[in-house]
């Protein structure tokens, strides 16, 4: 059999490897453009503003010997609000389901003090799980030689370098991981890449043009909730509520004579285009939801799914 036969046949062996690595770390420091060069497709949102990443999402990569399931999960930090304190949840709930930890640092800080905040979560959190550390943007250090003090910060099975904007370091990084996992069976198709749903995909796709467009707080304040989703053979359907927090974000959105959302939706529809491979009629309205950040209830209707607090 050759290698694609049998990565797409459903007679894998007993020694065929499963299971989850959480991909953690600081926010920015780029765990997901890791797991979009590991997929080999863009699967989560990437930007150079920190705290992208919201929800745990599954990057799923398969080959004949082994499917691993990696969790894209929010960038570990001190929250300031009720959505931050969402985020930071969701990172530690992806460790504690994890097999194994990938722990991504920025290679051109490498030990920073959120780093050995990091080294204390993991140690409370998740002490038995094997951790291997990856220093990740190397491109960005000439000099390689003070990469010494990051292999300190906590115990670990093993350490790699990647660059993974240019995709540089990930066979490696599979090849570390494989043997890591424990036996098991492949769980989603090969040719599955992800569990997203499209209409989460078209809400990211969104939020990413607008990270992108926009500076100061709205990348962080502003939110997408997909009204409509409604495919045709020919064309799909997108309806969209851009939420703010303050009036005068949604002025910036809107931008002078409507020229910002109109870039915003320019864009996102290309990519979203680009995603479905069909044309995308695409609608958006920018609303203000004074301070959702905080508001619960909204961030549920947002698709942030917090537990109901439990009455004692
Ligand atoms: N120079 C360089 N930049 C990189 C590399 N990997 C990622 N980046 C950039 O770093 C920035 C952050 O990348 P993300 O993948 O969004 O980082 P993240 O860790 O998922 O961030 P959060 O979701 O906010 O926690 C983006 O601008 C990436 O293009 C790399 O190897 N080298
Ligand atoms: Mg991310």
């Amino acid at each position: 059999m050759s290698e694609l036969d049998s990565i797409f046949s459903d007679d894998w062996g007993e020694d065929h490897r499963s299971g989850l690595v959480a991909v953690v770390g600081r926010p920015n420091v780029g765990k997901s453009t890791l797991i979009n060069a590991i997929v080999g497709q863009k699967i989560a949102i990437v930007s150079a503003k920190p705290q992208t990443t919201r929800q745990r999402q599954l990057g799923i990569y398969t080959s004949a010997a082994a499917q691993i399931l990696f969790i894209d999960s929010p960038g570990i930090h001190k929250p300031k609000t009720r959505m931050g304190r969402y985020m930071v949840d969701a990172a530690h709930d992806a460790l504690k389901e994890a097999d194994i930890i990938l722990w991504i640092l920025d290679a051109s800080t490498p030990t920073a003090d959120e780093d050995r905040q990091i080294a204390r979560q993991l140690a409370e959190i998740v002490p038995n799980t094997p951790r291997v550390l990856v220093l990740n943007k190397t491109d960005l250090v000439v000099d390689q030689s003070e990469f010494g003090d990051f292999l300190a910060l906590s115990a670990h099975v093993d350490a790699l370098k990647t660059c993974a904007k240019a995709r540089l370091g990930v066979s490696e990084l599979i090849d570390c991981l494989i043997p890591l996992m424990p036996l098991g069976p492949r769980y989603y198709p090969a040719d599955q890449l992800s569990e997203s749903n499209l209409r989460f995909i078209a809400a990211e796709i969104i939020r990413e043009r607008i990270i992108e467009n926009t500076s100061d707080e709205i990348p962080h304040s502003s939110a997408v909730l997909i009204n409509r989703f409604r495919e045709r053979s020919d064309i799909t359907y997108i309806e969209a509520s851009i939420y703010v927090e303050r009036g005068s974000q949604k002025g910036i959105v809107i931008g002078k004579g409507g020229g910002m959302i109109k870039r915003i939706g320019v864009e996102a529809r290309a990519a979203l285009e680009d995603m479905l491979g069909g044309q995308v009629h695409l609608e958006t309205r920018v609303k203000v939801q004074k301070n959702w950040r905080s508001n619960e209830e909204f961030m549920r209707r947002l698709g942030y799914s917090i537990p109901k607090r439990q009455r004692s």
